[in-house]
C-alpha cells in the first residue's frame, strides 16, 4: 500500500490518543528520535497508527519508571515484553506517586529528586491532570506540613520554588502566535501565591488563548495599563490570602474603571471563593472550579 493512502494523523490527534503532550511529543522526538513523523503538503508533521502505539508503549513504560533515555532504543517488541514483565508491578509514578516522590525528596534535602520527580509528572501527564491530581494535593500537604512544623520553611521553598520555575517553563512552552484572545494575568498588591495563576494561564495558553503572564503583587493601575495597551479580552487575576479580602472590591473597581467596556476581570483563586459577589464591581466576575473556566473559555472562543 502506498504510504500516502494510509490514515495517517497530525500531533494533536495524536497528543489526545496517547496522553502525551504536544511539547512531549516534540521533546521525545527532537531529543530522542522516539518516532520519525512525516510531513504533509504544508509541512505540518503527519503520523501513522504504528506511531501512535510505540508512543502508547513509551508513555506506558515511562510511567512505571523507565527512562525515556533507554526506552528510545527499544523495538516495539521488546517494549511490550518489558510491559509485561512488570505487569504486576506497583505504579510508583503514578500521578499519586508524584506527590509522594516530590515530597520525600524535599524532607530529606534532595533537590535534584525532587526536580526529576516534578521533571517527569510534567512531561508524562496532561496539564488538567498534572494539576488536580498531583500539584494541587502536593502543595496542599506541604502547606498542612508546614503548618504542623514537619516541614521547615526552606524545605516548602524547595518544593514552591520548583514548581514554579517549572510551570513557567511550560508556559512559555506555548506558542507566541497562538490567534485568540488576549487574557493578562496578575495578582494583586500584597498577593504573593501565583500559582494557581500561573496553572490558569497554561489552561488558556493551551486552549490558543494569546496569554501575558505579568505575575504577582502589582498595583490595580499597573494591570489596567498593560490591558488596555494588549486590547486584553481578559484580565484574570488570583485571590488567596484571606487577609486581604477586605482590600480586593476597592482595589477591583480601580482596575474595571481604567480597563475598557470590552474587558472582563476574571478572580480565581481559594480568596475568590469568599468574596461577596454583590460587592464586585461591574465586569468583575469570580470563576470557582476549573470546569468553570473550561466553560468561559469555551464561550470566548465561540
Ligand atoms: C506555596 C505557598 C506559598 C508561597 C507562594 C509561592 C508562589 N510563588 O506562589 C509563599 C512562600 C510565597 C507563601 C507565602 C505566604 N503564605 Co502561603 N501558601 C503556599 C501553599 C503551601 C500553596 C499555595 C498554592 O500554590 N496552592 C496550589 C494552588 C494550585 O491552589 P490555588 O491557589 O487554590 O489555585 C487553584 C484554584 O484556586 C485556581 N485558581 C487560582 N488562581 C486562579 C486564577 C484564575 C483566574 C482562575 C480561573 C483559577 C485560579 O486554580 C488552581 C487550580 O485549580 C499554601 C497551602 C495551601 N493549603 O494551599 C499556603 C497558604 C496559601 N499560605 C498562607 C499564608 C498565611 C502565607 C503567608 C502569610 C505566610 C507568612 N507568614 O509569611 C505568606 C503571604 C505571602 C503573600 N503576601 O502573599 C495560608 C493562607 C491562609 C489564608 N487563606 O489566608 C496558606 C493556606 C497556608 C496555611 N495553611 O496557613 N505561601
Amino acid at each position: 500500500m502506498d504510504e500516502y493512502d494510509r490514515a495517517m494523523y497530525s500531533i494533536k490527534a495524536v497528543s489526545q490518543a496517547t496522553g502525551l503532550t504536544v511539547e512531549t511529543l516534540r521533546a521525545w522526538e527532537r531529543r530522542y528520535g522516539v518516532v520519525v513523523p512525516r510531513r504533509d503538503v504544508s509541512g505540518r508533521r503527519v503520523y501513522g497508527p504504528e506511531d501512535v502505539l510505540r508512543l502508547r508503549l513509551l508513555r506506558e513504560a515511562t510511567e512505571r519508571g523507565h527512562p525515556i533515555g533507554r526506552l528510545a532504543r527499544l523495538g516495539d517488541a521488546e517494549l511490550s515484553g518489558l510491559l509485561e514483565e512488570n505487569a504486576s508491578a506497583p505504579r510508583a509514578a503514578g500521578p499519586g506517586g508524584f506527590a509522594g516522590r516530590i515530597l520525600d525528596a524535599a524532607r530529606d534535602f534532595r533537590a535534584a529528586e525532587c526536580e526529576q520527580a516534578l521533571t517527569l509528572a510534567i512531561a508524562l501527564l496532561p496539564p488538567a491532570q498534572l494539576f488536580t491530581e498531583v500539584l494541587q494535593p502536593l502543595l496542599r500537604e506541604v502547606g498542612d506540613r508546614w503548618h504542623r512544623g514537619d516541614l521547615a520553611i526552606s524545605q516548602e521553598r524547595l518544593v514552591s520554588s520548583t514548581v514554579r520555575r517549572h510551570l513557567g517553563l511550560v508556559l512559555d512552552s506555548y506558542d507566541r502566535t497562538a490567534r485568540r484572545q488576549d487574557i493578562v494575568f496578575a495578582t494583586l498588591p500584597g498577593e504573593r501565591h501565583e500559582l494557581g495563576l500561573l496553572m490558569a494561564a497554561i489552561v488558556c495558553a493551551s486552549r490558543g488563548f494569546r496569554t501575558h503572564y505579568l505575575g504577582p503583587d502589582l498595583p490595580a493601575e499597573e494591570i489596567a495599563l498593560f490591558a488596555r495597551e494588549v486590547g486584553a479580552s481578559i484580565v484574570a487575576l488570583s485571590v488567596v490570602l484571606q487577609e486581604r479580602l477586605g482590600d480586593v472590591p476597592a482595589e477591583l473597581g480601580t482596575l474595571a474603571a481604567s480597563l475598557g467596556p470590552g474587558t472582563t476581570v476574571w478572580i480565581g483563586g481559594s480568596g475568590a471563593q469568599l468574596l461577596d459577589k454583590d460587592a464586585l464591581p461591574p465586569g468583575c466576575v469570580c470563576v470557582r472550579a476549573p470546569l468553570e473556566l473550561d466553560r468561559r473559555l469555551d464561550m470566548l472562543a465561540a
